[in-house]
């Protein structure tokens, strides 16, 4: 069985405050790092869990301006709706804080100063892109420009969207402003660089002694060869001000700030305790167990770049022991997008379903080792087949029979049979299994497992059919002695299932009996412990609801109208201006009022439809490739507009006499008509 009682310094992903969250962020590093610091306090650990928002940084200027806001504004408004988004989930940081705190600028300022004074930080002026227009130099993120390797024109700033390249954004031929589109100049500019390649050997002897994912060594291995000098500062007036005289416009780079978030969240937290050295308990202790719960795409900033900073400044700081780096969770097989449509409202779903719901379906199918998804399907089968079907039941069908059966207490154990003692086995088997699990970083496996115990008690009960064992005095007391192994499940199910499903979890312990929460106790002493004979139960309530096929449907098909949505009301991609052409040209086109007296399918075509149109002066036979979006009867009586005088064409055997005016877009076809005015009108 592990047992820790040492330090435990947990931290997540500081998220930008630059949009709401959704349940993609809170797969990769909150609900884990929530899990395991859950788990560590049951097991006694010496617990802190802090985070906070990363409120710098051009992702913040630039959608703080698209949303018309400044940057406080705006990261006043996120810092606060994803606090909130945590504790509707139930994410159990002890604290919160945000990188505009007071308590954050001392710990980087001491960060900056050391690496200067220890010769790890240099001074270099080099050329920026710069706009005359703005007067002002842009950030990468702010550039666009033809690729120096493909030709493609809307190019990136950092990296080509078309050939992958990435480059500076210097390198870009015929740079401009993405916002403006004003073309940019190169003019000097000075900035501090942190010589990053010194610390390579460091980097590398110190990574030997990790044993990390695969995936996340391998990838700082090759990312800690290419380590070059990088610029930590920036020109902008956001951000944190460069504290060295003649740095005026200059302030850090927000990647250079936001790690040090960590520690002055737990400088903040500290604070709140009354306790202002506090926070060096697990910060400056090298037995302190260090581990950063991130996305994948921050593995290089905390496995290679933040480490550097740490080696290369004097406080005694801890270096990251362990890194759980989760890949990626899409939403029905898509990325979770607000502009594409394709996200879930999660005010509407915290309305109809529980945090322990989606908080379970997101750990059983956590995005550990390659990307996963949420689907509403797996959601309402996780739900109905597992929670309810297989832990609710359990928790329902005991108590409901203990009450029924035991006058509603914990049994006496009578002697134990072998299948008792194959069942006693097994659980415990499980429970240390799941432990190892939760301590090794695999959410997904633990809650398999939790489940699994479930199912092992659901499997003994009708094994043992104590129903049947109520019925004999000669057999009642076997029949109790099934009931308390059991209630030895259910408090172990109590136990497992915490770090999961909080909520759910305490629910179950108090139906026990029990009248302090789990960690009161704390896992080992629950493990040992025996309910007493005679402990009252309560009456279980429904710890789950059943989601029925008619709202999965539902849901999926919201969804596919909030992504035509987007779709539509999205501009279209902008075709090239065609030539000009005189008003004469433009004359020369005899467009028409008509009216559909007749329309019928194309036989063999699947989108041509057979139109015939009341021109006024004739009648004529148009063929129109809109067959996919009308049905013919819907057609019939609208007036349209048409290409009266175009050359007839030939198609599938059929002249067709003139062309419908429409508007193509994703997914729809819109007919251009003239329902006010008599058949015949000209359009100009
Ligand atoms: N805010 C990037 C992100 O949200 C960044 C993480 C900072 S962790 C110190 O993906
Ligand atoms: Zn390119």
């Amino acid at each position: 069985m592990t047992t820790e009682n040492g330090k435990v310094l947990i931290t997540s992903a500081l998220p930008y405050a630059n949009g709401p969250l959704h349940f993609g962020h809170i797969a990769g590093a909150y609900l884990p790092g929530d899990c395991y610091a859950r788990f560590q306090r049951l097991m006694k650990s010496d617990v802190l869990y802090v985070c906070g928002s990363d409120e710098y940084g051009v992702a913040i200027t630039m959608s703080a301006e698209a949303a018309g806001r400044t940057p406080k504004e705006h990261v006043d408004i996120f810092h606060k709706v994803n606090k909130g988004f945590f504790e509707q989930l139930n994410i159990s940081f002890d604290h919160y804080s945000r990188t505009t705190c007071e308590d954050h600028e001392a710990p980087v300022y001491d960060f900056f100063k050391d690496l200067l004074e220890n010769g790890h930080i240099e001074e270099n002026t080099k050329d920026h892109l710069y706009s005359e227009d703005d007067q002002c130099f842009l950030a990468d993120r702010y550039v666009v420009g033809t690729c120096p390797q493909c030709g493609y024109e809307g190019a990136r700033g950092d990296e080509c969207q078309k050939c992958g390249t990435s480059y500076e954004a210097t390198d870009l031929r015929n740079p401009r402003s993405k916002q403006t589109n004003a073309p940019l100049i190169l003019k000097p500019t000075k900035h501090w660089f942190l010589l990053l390649d010194k610390f390579k050997d460091q980097l590398n002897e110190w990574l030997d002694q990790k044993n990390w994912k695969p995936n996340v060594t391998n990838f700082v291995r090759s990312y800690i060869k290419g380590l070059r000098p990088r610029a930590i500062t920036r020109d902008s007036s956001w951000g944190l001000p460069v504290p060295l005289p003649n740095a005026e416009g200059k302030v850090l780079y927000v990647w250079f700030d936001a790690p040090i978030g960590y520690i002055s969240s737990s400088i903040e937290w500290a604070k709140k305790q009354g306790d202002d050295e506090l926070w060096k308990r697990y910060w400056c202790d090298p037995s302190t167990k260090l581990v950063n719960f991130i996305g994948k795409d921050n593995i290089p900033f905390h496995a290679a770049i933040f480490p550097a900073m740490v080696m290369g400044q004097n406080q005694p700081y801890k270096l990251v022991d362990e890194l759980p780096a989760n890949e990626f969770y899409n939403l029905e097989g898509r990325q979770f997008s607000k502009s594409e449509g394709w996200y879930i409202d999660l005010e509407d779903f915290f309305t109809k379903y529980s945090t322990d719901q989606i908080r379970y379906t997101i750990a059983a199918n956590a995005p550990e080792t390659q990307d996963s998804e949420f689907t509403w399907k797996d959601f309402q089968s996780r739900c109905n087949a597992e929670l309810l079907g297989k832990y609710g039941n359990l928790v329902n069908r005991i108590l409901v029979f203990a009450h029924k059966q035991c006058g509603g207490v914990v049994p006496q154990k009578g002697e134990l049979e072998p299948v008792d003692k194959e069942f006693i086995q097994k659980m415990s088997t499980l429970t240390d299994e799941i432990a190892q699990s939760y301590e090794t970083f695999r959410l997904r496996k633990a809650s398999h497992l939790v489940m699994e115990l479930a199912q092992a008690g659901n499997v003994y009960f009708n094994e043992k059919h104590p129903w049947k064992d109520a019925k004999d005095p000669a057999t009642v007391q076997r029949m109790e002695t099934t009931i308390a192994c059991c209630l030895e499940c259910l408090k172990l199910l109590a136990l497992t299932s915490l770090p999961i499903i909080p909520t759910t979890a305490e629910k179950l312990w108090g139906y026990l009996g029990m009248s302090e929460g789990l960690l009161h106790k704390g896992w080992n002493e629950i493990i040992s412990m025996e309910f007493p004979v005679d402990q009252a139960l309560s009456k279980p309530e429904i710890l789950f609801r059943k989601i029925e096929d008619a709202e999965i449907n539902e849901e999926r098909k919201h969804l596919e109208q909030l992504s035509e949505k987007a779709q539509a009301d999205k501009p279209v991609k902008i075709h090239p201006l065609k030539n000009e052409v005189e008003y004469e040209d433009f004359q020369k086109l005899d467009l028409r009022v008509g009216k559909v007296i007749a329309s019928e399918k194309v036989p063999k075509s699947k989108k041509l439809l057979k139109l015939t149109v009341d021109l006024g002066l004739e009648k004529r036979t148009i063929l129109s490739g809109i067959g996919h979006y009308y049905e013919p009867d819907a057609l019939v009586g609208r007036r349209v507009v048409v290409v009266a005088n175009l050359k007839p064409a030939t198609i599938m055997g059929i002249q067709s006499e003139g062309m419908l005016l429409t508007a193509e877009g994703k997914n729809r076809i819109d007919i251009l008509d003239a329902e006010e005015v008599p058949i015949g009108t000209v359009v100009r």
